[in-house]
């Protein structure tokens, strides 16, 4: 229940991403009135988020909403609210695989789910997709152990693993029906393996691809190429206007660098990702699996194997995923990432008064 003084909440690290994880019991039922809670709790609008828990930047400007499930195949529910920074909105219409793998944890602290001596299986429907997956937590002695010796880019340090399985999605992973499309002269891959991402080459928009995301950002011809094909696209895969929705993102994307299959760009939709997003990664890595893809001469392909590297600014992140061709349209086999997670609070906030 929401309390005149303050609401339960807890703060979590949840892979590249940071965000209060809230049970659906501890917020109102009523989504506006829970949106304009969550906007108070977050400090927005405001671009420095200074009077409440957001980092200033999507991706610490995060909400996970959880409950425990009424379906016995499935433990919990996890609803992704991503939250405006600067503007005050509150928007359900992506899903986030980073926030995901805190979820595990939060619903075992919580007593959603009984811990098991060794490691935890959660198995959870995330709302915003349809889709699920289970998030395998270490819970030696039936306590979470947030600590480990996984690394993730883009994270100091190390953490315990939290392996992440997706089951596979129910809608086509090309939402479009082919593999390529021409948006205005540009060739596109629009793909759709947990997150709608249009995959475009770097170098078709004049770019390299290794740029900085700040120089990138302070583009602005590219930002507003960006957003034509955005738009173009969001209706070509069925999303309708998009001109104020988070999807699809664009991953712009460059030959690897690094040893790894390819080095990607991606916009989230107007900030640059320092990183890449789990499920926007998972998508990259199918569509660059699919046949006639724009990436098929930028992309180094793993010769054996189904674990394809994805290369982002900050180091990268390992998908394992395959395409299976056999088919009337070629679709995603089994998705699998490991993420690492941790709790930075547990406790109670205060939101700014209404
Ligand atoms: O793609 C950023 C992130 C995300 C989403 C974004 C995510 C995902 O890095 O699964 O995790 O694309 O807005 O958290």
């Amino acid at each position: 229940m929401t309390g005149p003084e303050g609401v339960r909440c807890m703060l979590m690290r949840g892979g590249t991403s940071k965000g209060g994880y809230f049970l659906a019991e501890d917020l109102p039922s009523d989504p506006g009135a829970r949106d304009d809670l969550l906007l108070r709790i977050m400090g927005s609008p405001d671009p420095r988020q200074i009077d409440g828990l957001g980092g200033a930047h999507p991706l610490t400007s995060k909400v996970a909403v959880v409950s425990a499930s009424q379906d016995p195949e499935t433990d919990v529910v996890y609803l992704f609210l991503q939250i405006g920074v600067d503007l005050a909105e509150v928007s359900d219409r992506q899903n986030c695989g980073n926030l995901l793998a805190g979820v595990g944890p939060f619903a075992v602290e919580r007593g959603l789910v009984a811990a098991r001596d060794g490691r935890t299986p959660v198995r959870i429907r995330m709302v915003n997709s349809g889709d699920h997956a289970t998030v395998t937590v270490p819970t030696p002695d039936r306590c979470v152990d947030y600590t480990g010796s996984a690394e993730i880019s883009g994270v100091p340090g190390s953490a315990a693993p939290m392996v992440i399985a997706f089951q596979q999605g129910g809608g086509p992973l090309l939402p479009t029906g082919h593999a390529r499309d021409l948006i205005d002269g540009t060739p596109v891959t629009c793909v759709d393996n947990g997150m709608p991402t249009v995959l475009i080459a770097a170098s078709a928009l004049n770019v390299t691809g290794y740029e900085d995301p700040g120089e990138l950002e302070a583009d602005a011809a590219l930002g507003a190429r960006l957003q034509e094909i955005r738009l173009a696209a969001g209706r070509l895969m069925g999303l309708g206007d998009v001109s104020a929705t988070t999807v699809p993102k664009l991953s712009l994307l460059a030959p690897p660098v690094h040893g790894g299959t390819v080095m990607t760009r991606t916009f989230i939709p107007v900030r640059c990702h320092t990183a890449i997003g789990v499920l926007g990664a998972a998508s990259v890595a199918a569509g660059l699996c699919v046949e006639g893809n724009v990436g098929e001469d930028v992309a180094r392909l793993p010769a054996t194997g189904e674990r394809l590297r994805i290369e982002h600014p900050t180091g990268f992140l390992d998908i394992d995923t395959a395409v299976d061709h056999s088919g009337a349209t070629p679709a995603a086999r089994g998705t699998a990432v490991v993420r690492t997670a941790r709790k930075i609070f547990d406790g109670t906030v205060f939101p700014r008064p209404a």
